[in-house]
């Protein structure tokens, strides 16, 4: 297949980028939750930039739902400036960053290790500062990602971050954890899935593309929802939010009209009735729902839909449930006649003075 953009090749490579993590980086994921259990931390802190903060968001949800340890998600900059002290000598820092050169990223690091913290980068290039300075390291080994935009680097650091949380998790000895070890060897097939979906998604794009759009999503896809708005921006400069799913009732409802588009996630799991019950408010209102979900009563419910595979469970969703998002994204940035690889004003590794 011939792409024009490095953006939409990037999408499509990413089944290959998850079998490749799942056959290659499991024992090296495994070591580092081994370690995690040996040093015998309390607590995780992950921490990033732009989509990579979303996925270190990500990461501190699965820590929380499947670890005893306690952990939080910070922007980098954060860390730099408020230097919080609540985090004690026996924690873990985890830096994510696809460059691992970001200024703010190396910079949150550096003053870790000056605390005397152990530091772990997750990171797509193996020659970084990140990489050569953390104490442990995990390379993505995504592959070059050409475009300024992440996709394929973001879903493959969720799926190394999901591989350590349930492998930590099951060197805790929790049980349920083998099923959804098992369940997550189909990600690459349910990658392929939902790429299939472009022509579809070309449509729906064309058809709503001068909608005002929201993002909603909870659990482990409210940052996908937060990923999916900053997509559309950095390649549309299109004016989105994304919100928890009931954090909607409590304000942002207003803005509603027959012009919104909500983009909602909603894979087995969660509370349906409470997605439900919002939808048919949104309907309502005259709002209009894209559902990406595999629940047939929201399906029915919604105004148009991208079925997620049949079988998949919010709990390992995240990794794929943001790639109907990705390519919403790349097909409204063309449909405007922007170049999804160069956004104006970005670049790919944001170097500060
Ligand atoms: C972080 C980041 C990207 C964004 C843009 C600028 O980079 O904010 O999320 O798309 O390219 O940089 P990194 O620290 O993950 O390399």
């Amino acid at each position: 297949m011939d792409y024009e953009h490095f953006m939409h090749k990037e999408i499509f490579e990413q089944p290959e980028v998850f079998e490749k993590i799942l056959k290659e980086k499991k024992e090296e994921i495994n070591e580092i939750a081994e370690k995690i259990i040996k040093k015998k931390f309390n607590s995780i802190y992950f921490i990033g930039c732009g989509s990579s903060y979303y996925a270190s968001k990500i990461g501190s949800f699965y820590i929380s739902k499947y670890t005893n340890l306690y952990t939080n998600a910070l922007p980098s900059s954060e860390f730099i400036f408020y230097k919080p002290l609540y985090i004690k000598k026996d924690s873990l820092l985890v830096f994510l960053s696809r460059s691992g050169e970001t200024t703010e990223t190396v910079k949150a690091l550096r003053y870790a290790k000056k605390l005397g913290l152990e530091t772990l980068a997750i990171s797509n290039n193996p020659n970084s500062s990140l990489a050569k300075e953390a104490k442990y390291f995990i390379n993505i080994n995504a592959g070059e990602e050409k475009s300024v935009v992440m996709t394929k680097t973001f879903s493959g650091s969720i799926l190394i971050l999901q591989i350590l949380a349930f492998r930590i998790s099951m060197l805790k000895r929790n049980k349920n954890i083998k099923k959804i070890l098992k369940e997550i060897e189909k990600l690459p097939n349910y990658a392929k899935q939902l790429i299939e979906k472009e022509e579809e998604i070309k449509k729906i794009v064309n058809e709503y593309n001068n909608y005002k759009i929201i993002f909603l999503g909870s659990g482990p896809n409210y940052p996908i929802s937060l990923e999916s708005a900053l997509k559309l921006r950095e390649t549309s400069y299109l004016m989105t939010e994304a919100f928890h799913v009931l954090e909607f009732r409590h304000g942002p409802m207003a803005e509603v009209d027959e012009k919104t588009l909500i983009n909602i996630i909603a894979p087995k799991g969660i509370n349906k009735k409470i997605f439900l019950d919002l939808i048919k408010d949104i309907k309502n209102k005259n709002g209009k729902l894209l559902a990406i979900t595999n629940i047939k009563e929201i399906l029915e419910e919604s105004t148009i839909s991208i079925n997620l595979p049949e079988k998949i469970l919010e709990e390992i969703s995240p990794s794929i449930s943001i790639i109907p998002n990705q390519l919403f994204a790349y097909y409204t940035s063309i449909g405007k006649g922007y170049d999804p690889d160069n956004p104006r004003h970005l670049s790919k590794v944001v170097k500060l003075k």
